[in-house]
């Protein structure tokens, strides 16, 4: 069904095998979850993995007092949409809808971390650019987690290194935000154009984003998606599709 809607790959995995992932507030950004944090009777966890094939996937757009998930104020801002997430969630519905008729709880969820819940669900590795890299389509995915009572056979781990020797990510990222496996999340363009409003990020990052990042309107942004697109893994797929 996933594959039907769009999706071009779906995994499943059991809460238990989430147990000693990164949960808590990741840099103010997000504070991920226990699957059963958000549903009590989730048996099983399902990861549908969207291409996003062109930066415009990570196309935002935030409301004009909007400075940063730290500060955010729902009296004063609308939150931001995030073209990957609304793609994905449109996709995914029925998917949820078709387990509801069928008598079981499910819903969408994009708290819980995903990457690793990824990983857990056989559907790629963590890459150098700390994303998850799938063997087919690199790391240009969406990803989106539905949580459902239904108990459903799980699948099996990804474990192949899909990197090796390659630095490609690492020396195309224009801060210098990564090294091998992990990133400084201060000197990350997405995250200082997330964040206007914080005031205590590198001079250089600042400048690096006024100059790099594409604002197709003043309220609308295109998020930083360099370290994917240089990725040698499923540069071809993304290709075929590119003008
Ligand atoms: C917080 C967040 C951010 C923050 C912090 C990034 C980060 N790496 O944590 C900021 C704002 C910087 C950010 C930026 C981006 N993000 Co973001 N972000 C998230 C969010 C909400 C949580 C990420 C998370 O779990 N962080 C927790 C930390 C601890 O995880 P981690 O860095 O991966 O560290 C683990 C591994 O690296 C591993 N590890 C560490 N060392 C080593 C060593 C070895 C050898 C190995 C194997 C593993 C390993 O262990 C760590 C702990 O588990 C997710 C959505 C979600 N709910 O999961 C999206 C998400 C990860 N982001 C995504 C994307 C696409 C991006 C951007 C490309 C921007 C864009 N265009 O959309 C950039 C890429 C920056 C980058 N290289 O990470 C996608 C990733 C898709 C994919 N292929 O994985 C997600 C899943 C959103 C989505 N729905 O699709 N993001």
């Amino acid at each position: 069904m996933a594959l039907e809607q769009g999706f071009v790959a779906a995994g499943i995995t059991s809460p238990e095998s989430l147990g000693d992932l990164p949960y808590g507030w990741v840099a103010d950004v997000k504070e991920l979850k226990r699957p059963a944090e958000e549903l009590s009777e989730v048996k099983s966890v399902i990861i549908l993995v969207l291409h996003a094939w062109d930066r415009v996937f990570g196309l935002q757009i935030d409301s004009p007092n909007w400075k940063g998930y730290g500060f955010h104020s729902p009296e004063e801002d609308i939150e931001g949409y995030y073209m990957s997430y609304m793609i994905s969630m449109s996709k995914a519905l029925p998917i949820v809808s078709y387990l509801r008729e069928n008598g079981f709880k499910a819903q969408l969820s994009t708290t819980i971390p995903l990457k690793t819940t990824g990983k857990a669900c056989g559907l790629g590795q963590t890459g150098k650019n700390t994303l998850l890299v799938n063997p087919t389509y690199g790391p240009r995915l969406g990803l989106m987690a539905i949580l459902t009572s239904a108990e459903l056979e799980t699948d099996t781990p990804f474990t192949d290194d899909l990197c090796g020797e390659c630095t490609r990510c690492i020396d195309a990222c224009p801060t210098e935000a990564l090294t091998p496996y992990n990133i400084d999340i201060q000197r990350c363009l997405t995250y200082a154009v997330e964040n206007p409003g914080k005031t205590d990020l590198p001079s250089d990052v600042r400048e690096l984003e006024a100059k790099l990042i594409t604002r197709p309107t003043k309220n609308s942004f295109i998020e930083c998606y360099i370290c994917a697109e240089v990725c040698p893994v499923g540069e071809d797929k993304a290709k075929k599709y590119r003008r």
